[in-house]
């Protein structure tokens, strides 16, 4: 099809972008940063996805806070529009929403802001420089928050075609310019997996690094380094691969281990997607459903266990992607996937390949059957134990308990909690506010010891940690025995602010050093307490930090109406009702489910946790908070 400017269609100019941020990308802290160079990054795989480029680059430019992205495609026209007499180049950086992707032309799109992209991160950045190679010669335009400076230039020749765009966010914008490369490599390096035989070159110029990511067996070499990483032996040896074209493209790439936690790895026309969406809804139902129907021909179901949905999904570790025209998403973050014909087009295409799978590998099939019938039959013998554990305190061990834990009175471990709160006062005002039936307070005093890389033995010798240890029960180490913890869940509490999460990250490092199994069963929980009261009008918000608060008052500020806001000093100064509403009562309080992320994460976890910079550690939590799933 040939290309020409008038195909552009121009909607309006970039003032909005810079007035509301947040509604373009998210919001300015890291994550709307980071998406600055996903946006650039998204058009030049869009350019490779529709057959015309092969290879990408990215450069993080020594200062951290600049990036060059560039593509081998077909450049971005440069020809004037005729009514507009301006380059195409010029209206597509300069006017939000022109690209041409919204007139139905088929131009297929790889998700994002289906090509609001280029303009947004013009908008956004206080320097942007885009070079073209095209018709034989290098075009370049620059611009400036989003003001073109000077006309597109026709520079030398040039042999072949491509695009090449330069730019630096705006400090007037972003608090924060400096990329984080970890964050940008390991997107780089999913991105390579999920458009398997692109080429992706990423530079990091102040570490003078580079490396290379392509795999042209895509998701099938994804799933291999998830499950490398997990250390956790596999059921089958033999992956399950899927790969389908048409209307619903969708790849599958499963396989069993022997953990018990499960893990279901998702995207949309390559964009990781939050649980729950109708994607993962229809590959789960269509997982389910082979496996059932391969059991029940082979009569293969045990006498005296009945196998649920989760005995089917235990250890299993799954990469699913798929691309769609018009993805649509909901949830808080907004990426949940809603499309309702993606949960059958995915359950339809899964369970009819996996069922014949089974059956064409009859010992890999096997083995995954006995691997579920033992996790049903698991699953009933710690059933009938939950329910004769009596919480031991109750009786004879509660004199070693340590002094300063309030301890909750039921006797029976479900549905039980224990609060770890930093310091006496915001202890006192958790323990009026709690739920004493349930839920245990234990205050910590002054700054927790930074237990990376110490012996267990130095672990032991700290009482703040021993007299937790003790509240918790299930030992450490060699001793460990989850089937002691006293507690159904930990939940650790400390003030909005960087002190609490500085505290937040010392006490996650013990937990996950000391104590992985806790996080790897799902056991340990972080309370997210409120920093801003917002009153507008009758109605009270809660924020948990300023970009929450922003939001809020985006979202229910109308006009001109009178707002109050508080800031709250600590947890300690909080009223017992307010701390209860906002943070204890499990039917109000928002709380982040702790995970262990797969190797592509974990690395540049640790290496942010073992850094002596405290801001690192901040980094952590806050990065680590958007992926944690929300408690229910
Ligand atoms: C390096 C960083 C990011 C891109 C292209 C190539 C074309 C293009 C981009 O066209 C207008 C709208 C839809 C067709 C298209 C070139 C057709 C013919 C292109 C990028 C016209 C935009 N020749 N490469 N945009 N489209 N790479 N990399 O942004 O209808 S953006």
């Amino acid at each position: 099809m040939a290309y020409s400017a008038k195909d552009i269609t121009v909607l309006e100019g970039l003032a909005p972008v810079r007035k509301r941020p947040g509604m373009y990308i998210g919001g300015v802290g890291s994550a709307g940063l980071h998406h600055l160079v996903w946006e650039i990054v998204d058009n030049a795989i869009d350019e490779a996805m529709n057959g015309h480029a092969s290879k990408i680059g990215v450069t993080l430019h020594a200062s951290g806070s600049a990036v060059t992205v560039t593509d081998d495609g077909r450049g971005i026209p440069v020809d004037t529009h005729p009514t507009h007499k301006k380059p195409a180049i010029e209206i597509i950086f300069s006017t939000l929403h022109a690209g041409g992707k919204f007139g139905g032309d088929g131009y297929k799109t790889s998700g994002g802001l289906h090509g609001v992209g280029s303009s947004v991160v013009n908008a956004l950045s206080s320097r942007l420089v885009a070079t073209v190679k095209r018709d034989g010669h290098e075009h370049r335009i620059e611009f400036s928050r989003g003001v073109t400076q000077g006309k597109l230039k026709r520079l030398g020749a040039a042999r072949g075609s491509g695009t090449s765009v330069y730019f630096e966010p705006d400090p007037q914008i972003f608090p924060k310019v400096q990329f984080d490369a970890a964050i940008v490599r390991e997107r780089l390096e999913v991105a390579s997996y999920l458009h398997k035989g692109l080429e992706i070159t990423f530079i990091d110029e102040a570490k003078k690094d580079k490396q290379v990511f392509k795999h042209d067996a895509g998701i099938a070499d994804y799933l291999r380094v998830i499950v490398a990483a997990r250390k956790s032996p596999v059921t089958n040896e033999l992956p399950f691969v899927l790969s389908k074209e048409g209307e619903h493209r969708l790849e599958v790439a499963l396989q069993w281990t022997e953990s018990t936690d499960s893990v279901l790895r998702s995207f949309v026309n390559g964009i990781p997607t939050g649980s729950g969406g109708t994607h993962e809804n229809g590959l789960r139902s269509g997982l389910v459903k082979a496996v059932r129907n391969y059991i029940e021909v082979h009569q293969l179901s045990p006498r005296g266990v009945t196998i649920n949905s989760d005995d089917i999904h235990e250890g299993c570790v799954v990469v699913l992607s798929v691309f769609l025209a018009e993805p649509q998403f909901q949830g808080q973050t907004k990426d949940r996937l809603n499309n309702p014909e993606v949960q059958s087009a995915v359950d339809g295409a899964v369970r009819p390949a996996l069922e014949q799978w089974l059956n064409e590998n009859r010992s890999v099939a096997e083995a995954i059957v006995g691997r579920i019938i033992a996790a049903a039959r698991a699953r009933e013998a710690s059933r009938a134990a939950a329910a004769s554990v009596v919480r031991k305190s109750a009786t004879s061990s509660r004199l070693t308990l340590p002094g300063k834990l309030s301890d909750c009175s039921s006797v029976n471990r479900e549905n039980t909690e224990l609060f770890i709160v930093e310091g006496d006062s915001a202890g006192g005002s958790a323990k009026q506010g709690r739920d004493r039936a349930t839920q245990a307070i234990l205050p910590l005093r002054g700054k927790v010891l930074n237990t990376e890389g110490l012996a267990p033995s130095k672990v032991l010798e700290n009482k703040e940690l021993q007299d937790l240890l003790t509240a918790l029960g299930c030992g450490m180490g060699p001793s460990f025995d989850l089937a002691r913890l006293r507690y159904q869940r930990v939940i650790l509490l400390a003030d909005a602010d960087s002190d609490g999460h500085h505290i937040t990250v010392l006490l996650l490092t013990f937990f996950y050093r000391h104590l992985p199994e806790l996080i790897r069963q799902g056991r340990v929980f972080v309370a997210l307490p409120p920093l801003y009261k917002i009153e507008i009008g009758k109605e009270t918000h809660w924020a948990s930090d300023d970009d929450d608060k922003e939001r809020i008052l985006r979202t229910w500020r109308k006009g001109n109406q009178r707002v109050d806001i508080t800031r709250f000093k600590g947890l300690g100064e909080m009223m017992a009702g307010v701390l209860w509403d906002t943070t204890l009562n499990p039917r109000t309080r928002r709380l982040l489910k702790v995970s262990i992320a797969d190797s592509l994460t974990t690395d540049r976890v640790m290496s942010d946790l073992m850094g002596k910079e405290p801001s690192a550690r901040f980094d952590f939590i806050m990065a680590r908070a958007d992926q944690a799933e929300l408690d229910v």
